[in-house]
């Protein structure tokens, strides 16, 4: 979604030609797909809406319409929750799709329902008894239904980003101390045989529960991986904890992603996963350093 956001309104006149061959990574944005027209030449067809021009927007709304499907494939950012590398985001990404799809089909069936209303002839309103239908069903009971399932689902994945105090999962599990300050992050490995810490780089062993103890050194920050896990706040003076577990050895981006000053926009950080059976090494050889 890159693209859209940092177009801005300047690139009004060159979308037009943007939107046919996108530049650089991904592909247009839904911002890109909904600014087929510039503003001026919209108003001037809003002004005399021939019959060509009707049919030509309805042939434009279905492309449009037509397009939505295939930018599911432009969501592959280093920054995107939609590109899942944990258990724990896809459920999250799974979640997203679902509601996307029922707000979907919802809202599909509001504008048949709607044009259905409005072309009856002669208009009828609904009896009391219609009201009562349609508030109880659709004002209380969906609503609640909707919600009770979405509580349900969310507390299940703040349970999986819990860590466990006891068991087998705490004896074995990686653990990286974090501490955030403005503007860098700090990371120490308490597991490491000398004191061993690395600036705006955590390594993690992939394939094993990491638990992470977040604290900040000045205001509140935010550490957020996601592709990996949900964001949790870094507060002074106390420790949160969050579980994380990578699928697979890679890079993943990070950001703060709670506002804490001038430097915000310029504290990222990478995730570095590994095989499980490297981390001894990889531990030997970091090394302290600052940004
Ligand atoms: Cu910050």
């Amino acid at each position: 979604m890159g693209n859209g956001t940092t177009m801005g309104w300047m690139g009004w006149r060159k979308m037009e030609t943007a939107v046919g061959v996108p530049r650089g990574r991904g592909c247009p944005s839904f911002f890109m797909v909904a600014s087929l027209k510039c503003p001026h030449e919209a108003m001037r067809s809003m002004e005399q809406p021939s019959c060509r021009s009707r049919s030509l927007s309805r042939v434009q709304g279905t492309a449009t319409l037509a397009t939505l499907p295939l930018l599911a494939g432009c969501m592959e950012t280093p920054l995107s929750t939609l590109a899942p590398a944990s258990e724990v985001t896809r459920s999250v990404a799974t979640l997203w799709w679902v509601m996307a799809t029922g707000t979907g089909v919802v809202l599909l069936l509001m504008i048949v329902l709607a044009t259905l209303a409005v072309r009856r002839h002669p208009p009828r309103a609904p009896g009391r008894r219609g009201i009562l239908v349609l508030l109880i069903a659709g004002g209380l009971m969906l609503p609640a239904a909707t919600i009770t399932a979405l509580l349900a689902y969310s507390l299940r994945l703040d349970e999986a980003q819990w860590p466990a105090f006891t068991g087998s999962e705490a004896r074995e599990a990686f653990h990286v101390d974090v501490v955030a300050h403005r503007w860098w992050w700090e990371f120490r490995y308490p597991q490491a045989d000398a004191e061993a810490r690395t600036v705006n780089e955590i390594h993690v062993p992939a394939g094993v529960p990491v638990h992470l103890r977040l604290t900040s050194a000045d205001v509140i920050h935010a550490f957020w991986v996601p592709r990996v896990a949900g964001k949790l706040d870094a507060v002074p003076g106390k420790v949160n904890r969050l579980r994380i577990q990578v699928d697979e050895p890679g890079r993943y981006a990070g950001v703060c992603a709670e506002f804490c000053g001038q430097g915000h926009a310029h504290m990222p950080f990478t995730l570095i996963a590994y095989e499980a059976g490297e981390m001894a090494s990889v531990l030997a050889n970091i090394r302290e350093g600052r940004p």
